[in-house]
């Protein structure tokens, strides 16, 4: 793996330590860090002295708040990445599909699209300070499939449609009252309590847990052809004067006004 930027990856009794690590835009991820996150999960689906995967975002102020806004508003799109693509879709299958558990360490907020990435672990542990929503009709983006449907299983269709239809903001004990996270537990306890979680699945058959995860898949691997028919959609509505002022309106700290569009 070539030295990384974006991202951490630590290793630590069988458990690995993926942490996106850009505090100071709250974690959030541009073309690159999604390709050192795929490294990342690969390296570790790979490794057979890992058993369990934790995601987690650098600092104390948040987990991920989805794709670089300010990238957006400077280039258009979330800047350069090894293939030309934005490879934020096989991200989240590769999530899905590595057979080893992932364990999202909420430390704070998990917004947009790095809401996304903790409702597709497999569990997770938030800070009693977390905060969580979605947040693209509001900047102009949207991530439906796995971010509305899968998102839907968890918490119920109408919960699931306020998030996306309101772009409020939730605390972690309304998340723990939702299912959207299993276990709320103060700051400093987030990353010891996913340890702690990890060494308990340490201790299971990793054949059986294997298996149980792609079981559970299975019932929603559908769900990965919305995306895709999402994604491409997405294109095309990023590049349009609406999709840009959502960018443009938060770089400027401004309300979007979306009235042209209705
Ligand atoms: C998280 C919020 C609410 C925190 O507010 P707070 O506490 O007032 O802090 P700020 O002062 O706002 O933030 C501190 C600094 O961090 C920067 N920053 C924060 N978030 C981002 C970001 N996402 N991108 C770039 N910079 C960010 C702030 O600008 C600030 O910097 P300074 O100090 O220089 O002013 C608040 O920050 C907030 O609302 N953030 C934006 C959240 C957001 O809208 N995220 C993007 C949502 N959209 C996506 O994630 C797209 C999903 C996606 O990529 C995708 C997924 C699947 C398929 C396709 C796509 C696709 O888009 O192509």
């Amino acid at each position: 793996m070539e030295e990384l930027t974006d991202v951490r990856y630590e290793v630590e009794g069988g458990l690995a330590w993926i942490t996106i690590d850009r505090p100071e835009r709250l974690n959030a991820f541009r073309a690159h860090t999604v390709d050192e996150l795929i490294a990342c999960f690969t390296r570790a689906w790979a490794s057979s002295d890992v058993g369990v995967v934790c995601l987690t975002g650098a600092g104390d102020r948040a987990f991920c708040t989805g794709g670089d806004q300010k990238q957006r508003a400077e280039t258009g799109d979330y800047g350069p990445s090894a293939s030309g693509l934005f490879e934020v879709e096989r991200l989240h299958t590769l999530i899905r599909d590595i057979p080893k558990p992932v364990i999202a360490a909420v430390n704070g907020y998990a917004i947009g699209g790095g809401h996304v990435l903790h409702v597709l672990c497999d569990l997770s542990i938030a800070a009693d300070t977390a905060r969580f929503g979605q947040t693209g009709p509001r900047v102009g983006s949207f991530d439906a499939g796995f971010g509305t449907a899968y998102l839907a299983r968890a918490i119920g269709e109408k919960r699931a449609r306020e998030v996306w239809m309101l772009c409020r903001q939730y605390d972690a004990a309304t998340a723990e009252r939702w299912g959207l996270v299993n276990a709320v537990v103060p700051p400093s306890e987030v990353l010891p309590e996913a340890k702690r979680w990890a060494a308990e699945i340490a201790q299971m058959s990793p054949t059986a847990i294997r298996f149980l995860k792609h079981s559970f898949n299975t019932d929603t691997d559908h769900q990965g052809g919305i995306s895709n028919l999402a994604d491409a959609g997405l294109d095309l509505f990023v590049e349009t004067a609406e999709g840009r002022e959502g960018a443009i309106a938060f770089t400027e700290k401004r309300r979007p006004d979306f009235s042209p569009y209705a």
